[in-house]
This record gives structure tokens, sequence and C-alpha cells, in this order.
């Protein structure tokens, strides 16, 4: 990454119970809404990493009730795996501040943590393999099903309406009526291809309304590089990217699993040509989720499953395009046109999605 260090992790790592000597720091990852940093320290001899975090406050209004959601989970993960067959897995770990909290407050308002660096594990922006898509999707079904006794009441909402894809349309409407830095008239055709599909946004919702598909704790953030492949084995070590952790319907997990797992080709490609929903590789999630994930799915929520990638797709594509029209207030962005170029990714794979519908609803048939 070229964006040079914009806080300094030496100072922030001393409110921290950092074991051992900080060493350095580097930002880190591909993440779109944190400040992510890779710290190097070293404990009598030995090089150990750890991740520091500034929790973009602009996006989760609450850090302190988010950081509650995370122990939360991240213990009963724990739990969860300690007793499992599947000794390799792991849950984030928090390192906590000097006055035991899981995050700190700096002079600055900026909320900060520390997690354990998940060693010879790596995250993909991109999909390699079917086996990947496969390990992956295992993964996210299993942090699915180990959450559904999760004790202690209703989770937060550490962002409302994250996935209520008709609020992400008015959210557009708006931005398309405000045309607040005048670049409506470049995305034309994008504002067309959204408005055109709306009648499909409110449709799980009111499933979950009809009493039809339950409400359940999901990651809501299942881009493929919020899973950490192990190097050697391949498989899924360590689901992470938490602060979406709330209530949810799976569907938004699956779907975006599809969104990103399922294209050969970068989320901001700008060679729409290799933009594509690959059959083979929605049969490798679907068999990966299907693997951990059938000991709590309903049938309706089977039967959905194929539409969520249509959904998630749209609804992602919709909210870059917000962002584009809105003058790059959410999304980090890298160049200009960063969001209308991502939007059109989405959008291709949303067409591709449709030319397969009925190919991958025989496909969930016949599995
Ligand atoms: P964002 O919300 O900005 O996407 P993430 O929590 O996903 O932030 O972190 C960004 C990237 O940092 C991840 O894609 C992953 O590559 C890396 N990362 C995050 N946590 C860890 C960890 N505990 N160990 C190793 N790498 C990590
Ligand atoms: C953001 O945090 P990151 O980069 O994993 C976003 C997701 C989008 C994704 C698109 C909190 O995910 O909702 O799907 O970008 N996270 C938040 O790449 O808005
Ligand atoms: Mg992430």
């Amino acid at each position: 990454m070229s964006h040079h260090a914009k806080h300094d992790i030496r100072k922030i790592s001393g409110n921290f119970q950092m074991p051992g000597d900080f060493i350095s720091a580097e930002p880190y990852g591909s993440g779109h809404i944190n400040d992510t940093y890779a710290a190097k320290y070293c404990q009598g001899g030995i090089p150990v990493k750890y991740i520091f975090q500034r929790i973009n406050h602009n996006v989760f209004k609450n850090p302190p009730a988010l950081m509650d959601n995370i122990m939360r989970v991240t213990d009963h993960l724990r739990s969860k795996l300690a007793s499992s067959a599947c000794p390799s897995r792991q849950a984030l770990r928090l390192i906590h501040s000097l006055d035991e909290k899981p995050y700190c407050l700096d002079s600055d308002g900026n909320y900060w943590r520390v997690y354990i660096f998940i060693e010879d594990a790596s995250s993909y922006d991109v999909i390699k393999t079917p086996e990947q898509a496969f390990q992956a999707a295992k993964a996210f079904g299993e942090f699915q099903k180990n959450l559904v006794d999760l004790p202690g009441g209703r989770l937060h909402e550490t962002i409302l309406d994250f996935h209520n894809t008709p609020k992400r349309y008015e959210a557009l409407e708006k931005a398309i009526e405000k045309d607040a830095v005048n670049r409506a008239a470049s995305a034309k055709k994008e504002i067309e291809f959204t408005l055109a599909r709306k009648d499909i946004a409110g449709k799980l919702i009111e499933l979950n309304k009809a009493g039809k598909i339950p409400e359940r704790i999901t990651h809501n953030d299942t881009k493929l590089n919020n899973v950490m492949i192990d190097d050697k084995t391949g498989e899924g070590v360590c689901v992470i990217d938490l602060d979406t952790v709330m209530p949810g319907l799976v569907h938004y997990d699956f779907g975006d699993m599809v969104r990103t797992s399922t294209s050969p080709a970068l989320e901001d490609e700008k060679d729409l040509s290799k933009v594509k929903m690959q059959p083979h590789m929605f049969e490798a999630l679907l068999r990966g989720y299907i693997s951990t994930a059938a000991d709590f799915l309903t049938p309706t929520e089977k039967e959905y499953l194929p539409f969520s990638g249509k959904l998630i797709t749209l609804e992602i594509g919709v909210r870059f395009l917000t962002d584009y029209l809105s003058g790059d207030v959410y999304f980090k962005v890298h160049r200009d046109g960063h969001n209308l170029d991502r939007s059109r990714t989405q959008f291709k794979l949303v067409e591709s999605i449709e030319e397969q519908e009925e190919n991958i609803m025989k496909l969930l048939h016949s599995i």
C-alpha cells in the first residue's frame, strides 16, 4: 500500500498491555473502512506481530457498544472452538488497554483496538481456486452456527439498517436528487440500471416480516478478504472484521460471499469483460456453506441463497454509486471515479447472475 502512516502507533501502543518492545508499524491490508496497521514487537528476542486498528467512528457511531459485541462474540467462539473437532480454527483475540478495556480512546478522540496477528495465513482480494471458495464459505457457515446460542441477549446494531436494501435505494435517490458534486450525468447508465431493479430490493425483509425467514446472528460483511486462509492447509482459520456482527439474515452473508468469491476480477476492475459469476465457484460456495450451515438452515432460507447473491451485489453497487454521487464520503478511495468503477463491477456481476439464475437454482436443488 502506498499511503503513509497517519498515526503514531508507538505512542498508541503505550495505552495497551503489550508484551515486548515496539519495533515498527506499517499500514496494512485493503479494507475500505478502518485504519489498519501491522506492528512488529520483540519478545525476548522473538519477533511477534499485532494488528492495530483505528475504528472509523464516522461509520460506527458507538465504538464501545461495537467492542462489547466483539468481546461477547469472540469469547463465545473461543469456548466453542476449544471443544470442536477443528483445532486449527481460531477466534480473534484482543489485547486489553492499561485500564482493562478491549479498546482505548486517544487524545484525538480516536478509538483503537489491538488484535493478535494471525500468522501463517492470508486474506485474498480475489478468489483463486474453488477450494478457497469452499473453505471461506465453510468458515462463515461455521461462524453463524457457533453463534446460534450466543448468550446475553440481542447484539447491538452497530449500523442501523445496514442491509436494508430499500433504505439503501432511498439514500441513492436522495443523492441523485441532490447531485452534490455534479456527478449524476456521468453515471446515467448506472443510475438507470439500479432503478430498473428496485422491485427486488425489499424481498428478503418482506420474507422476514412475514415470519418466513428468521433473524439470526450474522457477520454481514463476508467479503473474501474477511476470512484468513491457512497458508499450508488452505483451510479458513479465522473469520475477521467483526464490526458488523449483529442481528441479520443468513442471506446477507451468503450473498456477499457470492459477490466477492465467484468473479475472477477485483472489486474495482476496469475491464468489465473480466467480471462474471463463475458457476463452479458458486457451487463450491454452496457446498462449503451447506457443509456447516445445514444444521440450522430452514428450507426457505436455503431456497433464497441464489437470490441473495444478486440482491447483495446490487445493494453494494447501490452503496458505491451513492458514495460516488455524494463525493466519496464513506468508502476509502484511491483514484478518481473509484466508487463509480466499483459500482460498475457490481452491476456487471448482477447481470451475469441474472443470466444464470435458472442454472444456479437447478444446482441448489441438486445438492
Ligand atoms: P476493514 O474493516 O477496514 O476491512 P479489517 O478488520 O478487515 O478492516 O482488516 C483489514 C485487513 O487486515 C484484513 O483484510 C486482513 O488482511 C488484515 N487483518 C485484520 N486482522 C488481522 C489479524 N488479526 N491478523 C492478521 N491480519 C489481519
Ligand atoms: C466495506 O470493511 P470492509 O472493507 O471489509 C463495507 C462493506 C462493503 C465492502 C465493499 C462497514 O467492507 O459493507 O460490502 O466495504 N463495510 C462497512 O467492499 O460498510
Ligand atoms: Mg475487512
